[in-house]
């Protein structure tokens, strides 16, 4: 009895080890043509990866009161965009050049475009 208690103990911790290295990894890497970015207490995710060779659409929706959070900044392409609480703001980044960030318009949260 106690061998199986052991057995099985062990089989979750190995599950969830295994969870938490390659479970999580999945909703920050994703590459696709159009990504949702929630802006709640910081950008989630705050780390993009888009292709090199065609346009990527970010969408932003805001939650967060906050208004930190009401202007993005991308300083790379000279992007600077109000985001309307409660909405969704489309911004296009074309052509992506190179890895870049962003933040909010105080510069107090940041996120970053990885280009691959
Ligand atoms: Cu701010």
């Amino acid at each position: 009895m106690d061998k199986a208690i052991v057995t099985i103990s062990g089989l979750a911790i190995i599950a969830g080890i295994y969870w938490f290295f390659f479970g999580k990894k999945e909703e920050v890497i994703k590459v696709s043509d159009t990504w949702t970015i929630i802006v709640d207490g910081g950008y989630k995710p705050n780390n993009i990866k888009i292709p090199k060779d065609k346009p990527a659409t970010l969408t932003f929706m805001r939650i967060d009161a906050n208004s930190c959070l009401e202007e993005i900044v991308f300083p790379d392409y000279k992007i600077k965009e109000y985001l309307l609480l409660n909405n969704k703001t489309t911004i296009t980044l074309s052509p992506p050049h190179k890895t870049s960030g962003f933040h909010c318009g105080m510069s107090m949260f940041h996120g970053k475009i990885d280009v691959i």
